[in-house]
Parts: C-alpha cells; structure tokens; sequence
C-alpha cells in the first residue's frame, strides 16, 4: 500500500492522478498547507523540502519519494507503465518531465503568487510570469500540432504538464488560439483517472471558494 500526502494543488494532482492511472492502492493524508503542517517536523523526515506531495511505499520498506517529478518517476518504474523502457522513449517523456518541473510549474506559481496573492499588484512582475506562462503554452501547442500527447504514448509527462495547465485562468495565462493544446488539455480532462485523481484528496472549486483559498495561500506565503 502507498500513502500519499497531498493537498489539492497542481503538484498534489499529479502524484494522485498517476496512482488512479496506474490503479495502484493508496491511502490518503491530507495535509494542511495554511496551517503549516508541512513544516513540521515528522514530515520534514520524510520531505525534507517541506512541500507536497511526498509517497511512502509501504509495500518496499517505507521507502519514502518527495519532489512530484521523482515520484511520477518512481510510480512509472516501480510498475512499467506511463513511461517507455527503450533509452529514447524514455528520455523523450523524461524531457517534457523537466520541462514541466523545470518551465511550466515554476512560472505559473510566480503568475499565481504576483497575479493572486501578492498584496501589493507590481505590474512589472505579473507580466513578466504571464508571458512567460504564455510563451511555454506556445512551446507545448507546437509539440502537439504533430503529437496526440507530448512524448510517444499518454505519459506521466502529459499527467505533470496537464496538471498545471488546466489551471491557466488562475494564473492569468492564456490558451486562447493554441487549438492543439486545447484538444490535449480536454482529452486528458475527459480520462476518469483523470477525474478521480483531480479531487484528491478534496474538489477545489475556485469559483466559489476564491477569497477563503486566496487567504489560505497568502497565510502559506508570509
Ligand atoms: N518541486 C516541488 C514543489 C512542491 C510544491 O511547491 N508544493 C506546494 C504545493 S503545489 C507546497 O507544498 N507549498 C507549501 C509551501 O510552500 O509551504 C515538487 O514538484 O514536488
């Protein structure tokens, strides 16, 4: 059995999306990211970087994974799937990975910090996130012109980029006229996997919940 802590985030998704994907048994806890529960001591033993999600495989000696890209990583080896075995398929999915821990969650978590959380508006800075937001979107449409996902097969590079980019509005970025990589963003939506994971371990609605998540996170920021 796995047990996955998370919260539900772009970062949490991925690591409860590949579980449902892969159908591996897992428990959930959640964690409570305003009240700071993830600098806590206990779990800073098990993530030392103090973030989510993190997994701990009960079912090979408590072996514990942090940083999502490496917990995608570890799912995909430990059962074969979501990423291929030859040198180059597995370096093609293993690209588009870093590019999204690397480009795509970096940038649009400073567009939500600058453009949702910051108390102070500094338009120099929201800009500079946002555009670089959209110019990645661009990079990711290119690909998919010719590509029904990002790397050879659905892979655990399209569930870490899909992750994040389904939220492009909160971030302020647009995927207006990237035809491509809106048919992806809704393929990879329409997969029940995808649907299951995309609500652990709660539904986030924004829309309704907006000014109690904006406070949440500014409590998490300062
Ligand atoms: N590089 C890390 C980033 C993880 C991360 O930033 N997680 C956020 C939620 S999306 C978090 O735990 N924030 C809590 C905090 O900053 O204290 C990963 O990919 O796992």
């Amino acid at each position: 059995m796995i047990e996955l802590y998370t919260a539900s985030t772009p970062n949490g998704w991925k690591a409860s999306i590949a579980l449902e994907e892969l159908d591996l048994p897992y428990t959930v806890r959640p964690i409570a990211l305003s009240k700071g529960e993830q600098k806590e001591e206990w779990y800073l033993k098990l993530n030392p970087n103090g973030r989510i999600p993190t997994i701990v495989d009960h079912d090979n000696g408590d072996f514990a994974v942090f940083e999502s890209g490496a917990i995608l990583i570890y799912l995909a080896e430990k059962t074969g799937k979501l990423m291929p075995r030859d040198e180059k398929g597995r370096s093609q999915v293993l690209q588009w990975l870093m590019f999204q821990m690397g480009g795509i969650g970096p940038m649009m978590g400073q567009a939500n910090v600058f453009y949702r959380y910051a108390p102070e508006k500094i338009p120099y800075a929201i800009d500079r996130y946002q555009r670089e937001c959209r110019r990645l979107f661009e990079v990711l449409d290119r690909q998919l012109k010719d590509h029904e996902y990002l790397a050879g097969e659905y892979s655990i590079a399209d569930i870490a980029n899909w992750s994040w980019v389904h939220t492009h509005e909160w971030s302020g970025a647009s995927v207006d006229g990237l035809s491509h990589l809106q048919r992806w963003l809704a393929a990879i939506k329409a997969r029940p996997a995808v649907a299951r994971g995309r609500v652990v371990p709660e539904r986030l609605d924004l829309g309704t919940n907006k000014e109690q998540f904006i406070k949440g996170a500014q409590k998490m920021l300062a």
